[in-house]
């Protein structure tokens, strides 16, 4: 019964065009022939790239006149990260970067976002330049070139120098000018070999989780009114860099950040849901992205902090919102928005227990995010020049580690999974229009995982911390196959 209703079914589909070429059809009478699904390609010049950061890669960290960071710090002072690993040496990508650019190559990016460790150029955060730091970042600029992958570089990845720290760090204003002094310092170097650069990296990554909840460094939990000021901070500094990095540049640059945007997406697809979703997006960027963009607090984020909302001057708004040439965004989750009839208009749906997401706890698997986040930043603000700056996927390396196998493999199905799923969502905005130019992949190495130290993979190649050997996955090898037909795969 059951056999002859699968031959009835077969039947049917051979008859369908769009799904079985018939001459096939016809040397198996029973079974219809797997169709191809038609290519869904990116744009032509789509840029593919893959991401890293100084402090999680580099290793190295007393070499050539480096300074200590607030990571330095935090990773050596016991009970902080995981086993109390540190990044002294992680990939040791500051040796091993040729090896590194010559595995860029042979994947197939075009582009490739790293961070300059602000210690390495300035070890004491202001006062006079180390040139020495600079000429890792020129030595690897040449590889990259003769490669020919393009320099996408962010300025500010979390290692702020510990002195500056001992100052007070972020809620300190003179550490918005210092910044401002070593992005402009730096461009003036550089901007001959780089012309795409992002001033700061994630502003919650390292202001809620290092002086709210002391998860990261510098590890510290301050009252709500001096981490709302360190917020504001955290952006004038922002802008201070744009503005000093276009003075100081010696050619055309284009200037952006890097923000892990809260997101917020419609639960369903409809009106009045997108009409929430973009409601939720605005609020829940109100900290960063928002008075960025805006120039302004919204109202609900100043009326919530009440007496601790932050102390600003008309002059500070113009300069956090100086106009940027394009957006970077961060993309590993978002979060359902429904409308309500409450005065905001939304409510942001709580996970179920049971929402799926990869060894970190925080990375829910959405690939809806990849879609909604770019759509809503261009509805919302007009955004022209979107680009996913990360975007990737955890491994646990504690209950079965990733290790390759007896065959040298290390066959990563879970991250081609969340991978083809994230870029088919990246497909079909781009498609509809988002102005979505380019990818980047974090991450090209396992590396240092911050507070979760190497107990998180990340890589698209797997590192063997004792030997820094390098191995590519599976995933490598899916990404690389996207990259070469510049299409789904
Ligand atoms: C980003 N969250 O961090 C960073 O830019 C990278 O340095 C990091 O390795 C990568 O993502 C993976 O974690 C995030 O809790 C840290 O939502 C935490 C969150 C998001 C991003």
């Amino acid at each position: 019964m059951k056999r002859r209703s699968f031959l009835k079914s077969a039947a049917t589909f051979a008859a369908a065009p769009a799904l079985a070429p018939l001459a096939h059809a016809a040397a198996s009478a029973e079974l219809p022939e797997i169709s191809t699904p038609a290519p869904r390609s990116f744009p032509q010049g789509f840029l593919w790239g893959t991401a890293t950061a100084a402090y999680q890669v580099e290793g190295a960290v007393h070499t050539d006149g480096r300074g200590p960071s607030v990571w330095d710090t935090f990773s050596h002072t016991p009970g902080k990260t995981y086993e109390g690993e540190t990044a002294d040496v992680t990939d040791d990508d500051f040796h091993l970067y040729k090896e590194d650019v010559a595995l860029m190559k042979e994947l197939g990016v075009k582009t490739y976002r790293f961070s300059i460790a602000w210690p390495r150029v300035f070890p004491q955060g202001t006062g006079t330049p180390n040139p020495k730091g600079l000429d890792f970042y020129k030595r690897l600029l040449d590889e990259l070139e003769s490669a020919g992958i393009a320099p996408y570089c962010t300025l500010f990845h979390w290692d702020l120098p510990q002195a500056l720290q001992d100052k007070g760090g972020w809620t300190n204003p003179a550490t918005a000018h210092a910044f401002a002094d070593y992005a402009g310092y730096t461009a003036g170097q550089l901007s001959d070999r780089i012309s795409h650069w992002m001033t700061i990296n994630e502003f919650g990554s390292f202001i809620e989780a290092g002086y709210e909840t002391g998860e990261s460094a510098p590890g510290l939990r301050l009252l709500r009114k001096d981490v709302a000021q360190a917020r504001h901070i955290a952006v004038l500094a922002h802008g201070l860099a744009v503005q000093a990095i276009r003075a100081s540049a010696r050619n055309p640059v284009k200037v952006g950040l890097a923000q892990d945007a809260p997101g917020a997406m419609p639960a369903i697809e409809n009106e009045a849901h997108v009409r929430a979703a973009e409601t939720a997006f605005r609020q829940l960027n109100a900290k960063y992205l928002t008075v960025i963009m805006e120039g302004r607090y919204t109202d609900l984020y100043l009326r919530t902090l009440g007496a601790d909302a932050p102390h600003f001057t008309p002059e500070e708004m113009k300069i956090i919102s100086t106009p940027l040439d394009f957006l970077g965004i961060n993309i590993y989750t978002t979060q359902e928005a429904i409308p309500t009839d409450t005065p905001e208009g939304f409510a942001m749906v709580p996970r179920p227990a049971s929402y799926p997401h990869a060894s970190s706890d925080w990375l829910f698997f959405n690939p809806q995010a990849i879609y909604w986040t770019p759509k809503l930043v261009s509805q919302i603000w007009g955004v022209k020049e979107i680009y996913i700056t990360e975007n990737g996927y955890s491994s646990d390396d504690i209950l079965r580690p990733e290790a390759p196998g007896p065959d040298g493999k290390v066959l990563d199905t879970d991250r081609v999974l969340y991978l083809r799923n994230y870029l088919t969502q990246l497909q079909r905005g781009v498609s509809e229009g988002v102005p979505v130019k380019g990818y980047f992949l974090w991450s090209l190495l396992d590396n240092f995982e911050w507070a979760s130290g190497f107990s998180k993979r990340f890589g698209l190649t797997y590192v063997d911390f004792k030997t820094e050997k390098r191995t590519p996955k599976l995933s490598y090898h899916f990404y690389q196959e996207i990259i070469r037909r510049n299409a789904l795969v």
